[in-house]
């Protein structure tokens, strides 16, 4: 084996595992959150809180004027060809190419059923009819971890799109991590079509778009090359959503041993860029877990402090409400009793609650009595109604203060410690180990 075929097997094995490891993330990080019972989906929907699961591959939608070599990029990507070719407007609708087990080819309904978040695509009229997908079982690269979507091509003038093709193409870059743009030097590089969605897509998304100069190798010489790109540049800065300074526009083409050329084809930069899009959407799915499993937590501790200051509340609700009870109940007896003093004569008060308890009470309440003695009769009806008033007021106060705001159930709130611990000691932990196996092979991956 020669010492080049020996380096790029070794490449080839540590990339292989590079994307097992990536995968193996995106997905364990996947079914934290969509596991029935301790997923953060069903932990968060019970605490009032939507998640979203993460994805566990980015989505590379492609772009460009009709011919500019999008299916052709993918099936090179790829190196199966899933995509038809050729100089005819090839493909008039939207295709999804992912990896798969098995090779096999799916329609729109199908489609939307495969990526339930695609599903507001059916609103644009005709759309599903147009929607496909294929499966392939490919390995290379990176594709395990893409899903790319062809796109129809654009033309500009009388071309009927069985679609609102604009509203479409604008919808699906929202929900795409990437968005490449090909501009091919033969064809309508400058179709109106393709710059009025490239700058509406600038104008929400310019960090996910990249532009390419593709078919570089049918630019003819490096000096028409270098005309062709500075006429599409000077293209897209006359749109003021796309001015800015220091356009990128590598220039790709498909390899092609059997026509060698000296055009530089810079091919390998839009694998680069997919690679650092999976690496950047790793890091954030981690930095993601993080936030959420801390939401959790949070919400968990804001529902058992709610939970113990109700309980307080209710607590102090409770004496408050007994208190006033006691004291509206005290109050007419008090009264009677002092009627009873004031006007039963002393021996029947004996025979009542004999010799001593009577001497007792008549001590106990000698203020009472003579505050009581000198009211004249008429006014004693007063405080009699007073008294009683005043009592009634004391009942009715005390209920309205006996109101108690609601509080968990013993079974509740040990379900929702649990649910934290689980965050906390179990979610948390995994996303460190993850987090450990990422940068380990990442830092083995710059070592390389
Ligand atoms: N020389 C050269 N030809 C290419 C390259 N890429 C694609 N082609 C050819 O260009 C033609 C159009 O390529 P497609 O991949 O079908 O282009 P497309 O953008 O998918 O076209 P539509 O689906 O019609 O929008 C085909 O005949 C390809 O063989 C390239 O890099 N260099
Ligand atoms: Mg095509």
């Amino acid at each position: 084996m020669s010492g080049k075929v020996k380096q790029r097997s070794t490449a080839n094995t540590a990339e292989a595992a590079t994307v097992s490891v990536n995968e193996k993330i995106l997905k364990e990080c996947h079914n934290l959150y969509t596991d029935p019972d301790n997923g953060l989906v069903a932990i968060g929907e019970s605490l009032g809180l939507k998640l979203l699961p993460p994805r566990k591959k980015i989505t590379v939608m492609l772009m460009g004027n009709h011919s500019a070599g999008k299916s052709s990029f993918i099936n090179w990507y790829i190196e199966e060809h899933v995509q038809r070719t050729g100089v005819a407007i090839e493909t008039q609708g939207f295709s999804f190419i992912t990896s798969g087990r098995k090779r096999e080819s799916l329609t729109g309904n199908a489609t939307l059923h495969l990526y339930p978040h695609f599903k507001a695509l059916q609103e644009i009229d005709g759309v599903v009819d147009y929607l496909n997908t294929e499966i392939s079982t490919s390995k290379q690269k990176k594709f395990s971890l893409v899903t790319f979507i062809d796109t129809p091509g654009l033309v500009d003038g009388d071309m009927k799109y069985p679609f609102d093709v604009n509203q479409a193409m604008l919808w699906l870059g929202d929900l795409c991590d990437l968005i490449f743009v090909f501009f091919d030097p033969i064809g309508q590089a400058l179709c109106k079509r393709t710059l009025n969605i490239v700058e509406q897509l600038n104008e929400t998304h310019p960090d996910r778009i990249r532009f390419y100069l593709s078919k570089a190798d049918e630019a003819g010489h490096e000096s028409d090359r270098q005309r062709v790109m500075m006429q599409i540049v000077q293209e897209l800065c006359k749109r003021p959503g796309l001015n800015k300074t220091g356009f990128e526009m590598p220039t790709v083409y498909i390899p092609n041993t059997n026509k060698p050329t000296r055009c530089v084809n810079q091919i390998e930069e839009v694998c680069k860029d997919i690679e650092k899009t999976i690496s950047q959407t790793i890091q954030n799915t981690l930095n993601q877990l993080e936030r959420d499993c801390e939401q959790i937590s949070t919400l968990v501790d804001e529902a058992i402090e709610a939970d113990n200051n109700a309980r307080s509340y209710n607590f102090w609700a409770k004496m408050k409400g007994m208190g006033l009870s006691l004291f509206g109940l005290f109050l007419p007896v008090a009264l009677l009793m002092q009627l009873l003093v004031s006007s039963a004569p002393r021996d029947v008060m004996n025979n009542l609650v004999g010799e001593n308890l009577a001497e007792t009470i008549a001590t106990f309440m000698a203020p009472s009595t003579a505050f009581w003695e000198t009211i004249d009769d008429e006014n004693q009806l007063v405080v009699l109604a007073v008294v009683l008033v005043m009592s009634g007021l004391c009942l009715i106060l005390s209920r309205f203060l006996n109101q108690t705001k609601p509080t968990l159930q013993r079974r509740s709130k040990k379900v929702l410690v649990e649910k934290r611990n689980y965050v906390n000691d179990h979610v948390r932990v995994q996303k460190q180990r993850l987090y450990s196996e990422y940068l380990q092979q990442s830092v083995s991956d710059h070592d390389l």
